[in-house]
């Protein structure tokens, strides 16, 4: 059951499987985005306390520790155990997301169950992280390991703090490594519940840290620490680029990237517009618009345009907005004041371009970061909103004649997340999935996210893909070994 009045238990930083202060003691205040009213005064971590967080790691992994000493098989089980505590508790979880987010309450559940089904797959891979024999030339036998990396930090935004927690710690664990993550400043609470849910369930001491605080402190204090030998981060192309930097500056520790967007949705002339106009709507505002794969560009063929238009903003006056609470709230606010400014920069950047503002555009009622559902037609290329990561309820709509031409189009950004098309014609979707310069593509569907599958993104949209083996394998090292033998055979 939803609980708008959930106890908030744990504020302080998880170090060495206990919750302790902030070695400065200061603490800084998370609140809730739906009425700006403080939810709870959280430890305010800093460089002092990575260091005693990365000395917790390293002790759980070094030679012939407890961790070290784990069956792969009995790392599955523990991952396997905290999805199991996680299901018993995602009324409590997705009630402190939801405060501390904004997101209904609904989708705070949904999230909440990816995030336990994600940690069950991985808990299937910890025991089949595979080595192989190599035919090598000469006299040689050669064998390759896989091996654990060993402390990782990880860096993670707001928009899902549950699951993207989830997307790190998951592959992490099953590959053996140790971690430290950092939530974002403005959703600190629930990973600080699931660090007492890995306790419950039975992770040894110093395998999983949480630090909450800032990015510029805490979070740059993990990213350029020398002890930590990889890290992996999921927010702005900005900090992005920061992070690789001082992860390059300091002990060229493994970077991975998951980062911005301005995706593209290709719909053609073909398709039923009863289904597509409202799948092209959720793609785009579901989260508030807080997700980096959202639709930013819809591009609409010549000949349904004008139809397009006309549905989708009526479909826009159908979605429901208000408390996170209410179990038909489909839009909660958004997550900040920054975000909040940010958004409504843009659609006054989307008006002075030229574009034409069909619905929408406000503030919403008169508390809390809530933006109307917002909707533009005759939007161009060139056009501030459709070449920024805008972040919010924001739909962009393009016309487009052929194939060629949207492909181009589809493609003339610095990002690479994700590309969606709607159409009947297999040859356009298969001629556009392989041309579109993104790292996820979805036909007749979109925002489609499974645990089996690799989401990563191409050029500015970051780098390795998470989620699938290829999540896995951003947590280990390769190693070769070769023996000498008196013969070939
Ligand atoms: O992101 P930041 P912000 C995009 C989206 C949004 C914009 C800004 O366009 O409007 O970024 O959001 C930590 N060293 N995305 O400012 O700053 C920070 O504390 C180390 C897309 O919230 O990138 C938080 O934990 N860490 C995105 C995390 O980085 C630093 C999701 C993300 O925050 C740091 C979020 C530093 N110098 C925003 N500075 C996606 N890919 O889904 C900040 N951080």
């Amino acid at each position: 059951m939803a609980n708008p009045n959930q106890e908030i238990k744990y504020t302080q930083l998880f170090i060495n499987n206990e919750f302790v202060d902030s070695v400065n003691k200061k603490t800084f205040v998370t609140s809730n985005p739906a009425n700006g009213k403080k939810l709870a005064d959280v430890a305010e971590g800093d460089k002092a306390d990575v260091d005693l967080a990365v000395e917790a790691a390293k002790k759980a992994f070094a030679r012939g520790s407890e961790w070290r000493n784990l069956d792969a098989s009995a790392r599955g089980k523990l991952l396997h155990k905290l999805a199991d505590l996680i299901d018993r508790d995602s009324d409590i979880i997705a009630s402190i997301e939801s405060l501390d987010n904004g997101k209904p309450f609904i989708m705070a559940k949904a999230d909440i169950n990816f995030s336990s089904t994600v940690l069950r797959y991985y808990a299937g891979y910890a025991d089949k992280v595979h080595g192989r024999t190599v035919p090598s030339d000469g006299n040689l036998f050669s064998y390759i390991r896989k091996e654990p990396v060993g402390v990782v930090g990880q860096i993670i935004p707001w928009n899902f703090p549950v699951l993207m927690l989830s997307w790190k710690w998951a592959p992490a664990l099953a590959a053996g490594c140790t971690l430290v993550i950092k939530p974002a400043e403005q959703t600190p609470l629930t990973a600080l519940y699931v660090a007492s849910l890995s306790k419950e369930a039975g992770f040894p001491d110093g395998v999983i840290n949480v630090i909450t605080g800032y990015g510029p402190t805490a979070g740059a204090a993990i990213a350029s620490h020398s002890d930590i030998r990889k890290v992996a981060f999921t927010g702005s192309t900005e900090v992005g680029k920061i992070i690789m930097e001082i992860a390059a500056k300091s002990n060229l520790k493994k970077v991975s990237l998951e980062l911005g967007g301005k995706s593209p949705l290709v719909i053609f002339d073909d398709v039923n517009l009863d289904e597509v106009v409202q799948l092209a709507q959720d793609a785009i505002f579901i989260n508030s618009g807080q997700i980096c794969t959202g639709a930013s560009r819809t591009f609409v063929q010549e000949g349904i345009y004008d139809e397009f238009v006309k549905r989708t903003v009526e479909n826009a006056k159908t979605r429901k907005i208000g408390c996170p609470f209410n179990t038909d709230t489909l839009q909660g606010p958004q997550v900040d004041q920054d975000t909040f400014d940010k958004i409504l920069n843009y659609i006054d950047y989307g008006k002075e371009d030229g574009a034409k503002l069909e619905i929408g555009g406000k503030r919403w009622g008169n508390e809390g970061f809530f933006i109307e559902p917002t909707v533009f037609s005759n939007v161009t290329d060139d056009m501030r909103i459709a070449q920024d990561e805008i972040f919010g309820p924001v739909q962009s709509i393009l016309k487009f004649k052929t194939i060629d031409e949207v492909i181009e189009r589809a493609n003339k950004t610095n990002y690479g997340l994700a590309a969606g098309i709607f159409t009947n014609n297999i040859e356009n979707a298969l001629t556009f999935a392989n041309e579109v310069e993104a790292g996820s593509v979805w036909v007749n569907c979109y925002n489609v996210f499974r645990s089996q599958v690799p989401f990563g993104g191409y050029k500015q949209s970051g780098i390795g893909s998470e989620l699938g083996e290829e999540g896995i394998n951003l947590y280990l090292e390769t190693k070769a070994v070769s023996i000498k033998l008196p013969n070939k055979n």
